[in-house]
């Protein structure tokens, strides 16, 4: 049975017009800073009748209460009793039960459904929620197997879940004001909460570009490219980690919402299946809730040899990043070809790529207080055919040791 000990714990993060931001958040190293989000739990369901049982300990090193709320998880039990509202002098002062500083409680619950779910603070959440005390659960089917055809899947075969890369996007935002006041130990009145960075695996565009573990960022882990070669099925999480919702989408296509809230659209009778799956252009990521969408890039038609796409050059002022004279562009209109590049234009495209964005609608959030690009914003890539290395949207079975 998965077993994941996670400390409550504070912390920094970057933005990347070189601000340093305190956090609170979670991490699964002894002696270790938090983390945003916290660290992805991935768990895989047994075959049943066997239920999967998941144990959290949670350790807290933060100086108020702090919890762990498990929506959409069956049981949900703390040493062993069912979890409960907590209350004193009769107002409520948490929506679970909550660790004391300085104590270890022990949270377990079963695992149910596959899909994609939430695990955030329930202690104070307009504080410790956008302070950081969040992250994503992964529930992977009992017939999850990612080498063999048809296994591979979010919510179990023949449930038209098949994909071949997956991708999670957890979004929040940050109001730099509660997080200076929470540092100093100053008051803060929640009901003025007004975000001025927004995160997608908890970094800020362009951030959101860089690989995975990149050294200046060692509390934002994740990064948030999407890359694909095309007719690929890409398995998008969305999870809506903060207190707003956000409009996200991606251009090139739209996206085919299979599961929200980890639970698959599908209705199923004994003899009759309906798909409930639609797709949408744009998905309004509400706060506490998650969506797995399917993306495919197909170019229109696009086929390397006898369908080149005309693509008009873009105005020059489009095609570069930035003041470094990075581009995003190859020079050559054509998937996997090489062109000309504009003089003083460093490429970082490697293989004649193309680069295209997915972002939230609600243009004030991709900014970095005030300034474009930046906050909920990352890129797609669609490489060439046979150029992207396998492990590329490629996350773990299960995350932590049975
Ligand atoms: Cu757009």
């Amino acid at each position: 049975m998965p077993t994941i000990d996670l400390w409550a714990v504070d912390g920094y993060i970057s933005t990347p017009d070189g601000k340093s931001i305190y956090i609170w958040g979670f991490t699964d190293k002894a002696g270790g800073s938090a983390q945003l989000p916290g660290p992805t739990i991935i768990i895989k369901r047994q075959d049943p009748p066997a239920r999967t049982m998941v144990t959290v300990n949670l350790t807290n090193s933060l100086p108020e209460p702090v919890s762990i709320l498990f929506p959409g998880q069956s049981e949900v039990r703390v040493n062993g009793n069912p979890v409960q509202p907590q209350y004193q002098n009769g107002s409520l002062i948490s929506l679970t039960n909550h660790c004391l500083p300085g104590e270890t409680i022990t949270y377990t619950f079963y695992a149910e459904n596959s899909g994609t779910f939430l695990y955030e603070s329930g202690t104070n959440p307009h504080k410790q929620v956008p302070m950081g005390l969040y992250g994503a659960i992964i529930v992977r089917p009992q017939d999850y197997m990612p080498d063999h055809t048809g296994y591979k899947t979010a919510y179990g075969t023949g449930t038209g879940t098949e994909f071949d890369r997956e991708y999670l996007l957890v979004v929040g935002e940050i109001d730099p004001d509660l997080h200076q006041a929470v540092e100093l130990g100053k008051p803060y009145d929640t009901r003025v909460y007004k975000p001025r960075y927004w995160t997608m695996n908890g970094r800020c565009a362009n951030d959101t570009m860089l690989p995975d573990n990149v050294d200046h960022l060692p509390n934002q882990p994740h990064g948030a490219m999407i890359m694909l070669e095309p007719g690929e099925k890409v398995l998008i999480r969305y999870a809506g980690a903060g207190v707003e919702n956000h409009p996200l989408h991606p251009h090139g296509n739209h996206t085919r919402l299979v599961g929200m809230d980890g639970r698959l659209l599908q209705n199923r009778t004994l003899s009759n299946t309906t798909d409930l799956s639609y797709k949408r252009f744009t998905v309004l990521t509400g706060a506490g809730q998650t969506y797995d969408q399917i993306y495919t890039w197909t170019g229109l038609g696009f086929e390397p040899v006898t369908n080149q796409i005309p693509t008009v050059i873009p105005n020059l002022r489009n095609m570069a990043i930035g003041h470094t004279g990075m581009t995003m562009w190859s020079g050559s209109p054509y998937l996997g070809v090489k062109g000309e590049l504009p003089s003083g234009m460093v490429s970082y495209n490697e293989v004649g790529e193309y680069h295209f964005m997915l972002h939230s609608h609600a243009e004030p959030e991709i900014t970095n207080w005030g300034a474009f690009p930046g906050g909920l914003m990352t890129m797609i890539a669609v490489y060439p055919n046979g150029t992207l290395e396998r492990h590329h949207g490629m996350l773990p079975v299960e995350s932590h040791g049975l």
